[in-house]
């Protein structure tokens, strides 16, 4: 499946990663679906994932800033209970919503730490480094 990459917090124009929508069926394959679908399982529960993002959504007033949210599935389906909203003002997530970032802009996922659990990569492209300005960020959570 998915080969284990060590990846820290990388600053660099994100351009590498696929777009800003993840879909991933919740449903298990059966014996007589031979279509194999691939899932991002998050949180490590054996059942898939949804990943959307809004990256031009704002957050704290500031327009564009971008976020990220995740639908956590169950075993009746995605579930709109169970879910996480993460933008760049996220504990945890490095850096601070600012206006025109476009957290999410970007979006890929896999188990970069080896740890069993699906990470995601996302891109903000507008993220200023440094004197660098939009010079662009990649976080992975
Ligand atoms: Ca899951
Ligand atoms: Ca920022
Ligand atoms: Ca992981």
């Amino acid at each position: 499946m998915h080969k284990p990459l060590r990846l820290a917090l990388a600053t660099a124009t994100a351009t590498a990663l696929t777009g800003g929508l993840l879909t991933f069926s919740a449903v298990t394959a059966t014996a007589a679906d031979s279509t194999h679908v691939p899932q991002a399982d998050f949180n490590g529960d054996g059942i898939g994932d949804v990943a959307f993002s809004a990256d031009s959504a704002y957050v704290n007033g500031r327009s564009a800033a971008g976020q990220l949210v995740v639908r956590y599935g169950t075993k009746t389906g995605v579930s709109s209970a169970k879910r996480s909203t993460i933008s760049q003002d996220t504990a945890g997530n490095p850096g601070t919503a600012e206006a025109g970032d476009h957290f999410g802009a970007e979006t890929a996922y896999a188990d970069f730490n080896g740890d069993g659990h699906d990470d995601i990569a996302v891109g903000s492209p507008g993220e200023d480094v440094g004197s660098d300005q939009d010079g662009g960020g990649i976080a992975v959570l």
